[in-house]
């Protein structure tokens, strides 16, 4: 190893060591840093006006974070309290922007890992957008639906003072689909009296975009055809395995199913679905409607197609197929997953969900040379799809579902074209984690520098 080599990794380990001692405990954030730095600190080393300017410590830092209290009455009159966060982390490009999740696991340091990859992710769309991530640590599983609806108008009492079309664009995330942010558009609505895009993802009858639902799912597949063919290859019979059955994994299926590809599973956190005859169309719709309308668990597949088998407690991953679509939540593939997978012959990894890789699983699978994408590149295509939303709020014009599923591909394609730029060695070998972290950290660093010191 080369003295400068090592140094490399002397800043790096450096670097992570006062990120853990500034962030104590938040061991998501730091891992989300970790991977990040890895890719970058050889560019910012090789680049003095990054160096220079300490571009990375500022990086690191949030522009602000606000906690609050969210009270809400429950159906029998007790009165619940939880705690909800929006943390802004990074303007430089354009307003923030990035989802909000409900979930009982959410954290300070989850939200912050999430808003900081939303940054990297939102400047690699190419769209005028910052970076930003918010939720509470409400559960909205079995909550009714006048339940839900309290607490997202509570929530939003506070949250609408600081977000805004120009300011802050939350979405969905975990937790937070077409019903959630229904109710937290109709109470930012009344609170400021105005008609305003400030959030997205809204219902199609007041100012929603098509092909929102679709596109991250959509935009996961249309990332993979591309590194497919750029080895010449297609998503044609090839065979899937898919975490998760939410917005994200449904259509990923949806998308697959439509390239001719065959998927093989699904799961929820109680356990994955495996069905060797494959999930077909009528039977993904079928599931479609057991989670959106009945808002069911994943098991009742076997009840409706007994050949199928239902493993509780389990991920996916021991299913032998040719492409793997973590999509369902952060650390869900270790590394003991990465070597099943490859052990079976896997070719493709593609993250439609935020970090569902463990550090460790990252550095087997770009080890071991396979077709690896991670979220911030794989899964923009649903952030990607709110700023076209936002855009068309902005025109007050609807574009048609051909229009904005075109754009999502152009998107798609420029992305994949970006990761090539700066991924790709000597060999014509490719690293998408290195190609995609080293774009989307390009153009938020020089915005950040040509601002001056902030
Ligand atoms: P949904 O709430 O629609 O679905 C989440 C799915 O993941 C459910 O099947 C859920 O199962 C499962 N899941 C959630 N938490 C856990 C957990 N701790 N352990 C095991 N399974 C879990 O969310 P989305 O589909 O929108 O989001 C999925 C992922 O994709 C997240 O990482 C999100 O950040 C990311 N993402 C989402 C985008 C979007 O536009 N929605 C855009 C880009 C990324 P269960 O019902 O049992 O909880
Ligand atoms: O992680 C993500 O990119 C999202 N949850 C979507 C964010 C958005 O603003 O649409």
């Amino acid at each position: 190893m080369s003295i400068v080599a090592v140094d490399v990794q002397g800043q790096i380990d450096r670097f992570n060591a006062g990120i853990q001692e500034r962030n104590p405990a938040e061991y998501e954030f730091h891992q989300a840093v970790q991977e990040f730095t890895e890719m970058v600190m050889p560019y910012v080393l090789s680049h003095q006006k990054y160096s220079d300017a300490h571009i990375l410590e500022r990086m690191t830092e949030p522009d602000r974070i606000v906690i609050f209290r969210v009270c809400w009455e429950n159906d029998e009159g007790t009165i619940c309290c939880n705690r909800a966060w929006r943390v802004q982390f990074n303007n430089a490009i354009g307003p923030y922007k990035g989802g909000m999740r409900f979930h009982p696991s959410v954290t300070q340091s989850v939200l912050k890992f999430l808003g900081f990859e939303q940054v990297y992710k939102n400047a690699l769309t190419g769209l005028p957008m910052g970076g930003a991530k918010g939720g509470s640590n409400f559960n909205p599983k079995g909550k009714s639906d006048r339940e839900v609806m309290r607490f997202c108008q509570s929530l939003m009492t506070e949250l609408s003072r600081h977000i805004g079309e120009d300011t802050d664009v939350p979405a969905g995330d975990i937790g937070v689909g077409t019903r959630e942010i229904s109710y937290l558009f109709g109470q930012y609505k009344r609170l400021q009296n105005r008609f305003a895009g400030a959030l997205t993802g809204k219902g199609l009858a007041f100012g929603g975009s098509l092909i929102r639902t679709e596109a991250t799912g959509y935009g996961v597949v249309y990332f993979s055809k591309h590194m497919l063919e750029r080895r010449c290859e297609s998503l044609f019979d090839k065979t899937a395995i898919i975490s998760g059955s939410g917005n994200v994994a449904l259509y990923c299926a949806e998308k697959l199913l439509q390239e001719g590809a065959k998927v093989f599973t699904l799961s929820d956190s109680s356990g994955f679905i495996h069905d060797p005859d494959g999930i077909d169309q009528n039977k993904l719709a079928w599931i479609m409607t057991l989670k959106t309308e009945r808002r069911g668990r994943i098991n009742e597949y076997v009840k409706q197609y007994p050949t199928a088998i239902f493993y509780p407690g389990q991920r996916p991953w021991s299913i032998k197929a040719d492409l793997a679509f973590p999509c369902a939540t952060q650390n869900e593939l270790d590394e003991a997953d990465a070597k099943l997978l490859i052990t079976n012959g896997i070719q493709l990894v593609a993250e439609g969900a935020n970090m569902p890789s463990t550090l460790e699983a990252v550095h087997y699978m770009r080890k071991v040379g396979i077709l690896f994408a991670p979220g911030k590149a794989a899964n923009a295509g649903g952030v990607a799809v709110s700023g076209l939303e936002q855009s068309q709020n902005a025109l007050r014009l609807p574009w048609t579902r051909k229009d904005v599923d075109r754009r999502l591909q152009d998107i798609m394609a420029h992305i994949h074209q970006q990761c090539v730029e700066y991924g790709e060695d000597k060999d014509r070998h490719m690293d998408y984690v290195r190609g995609a972290n080293i774009a989307g950290f390009v153009k938020v660093a020089d915005a950040m520098l040509a601002y001056g010191i902030a």
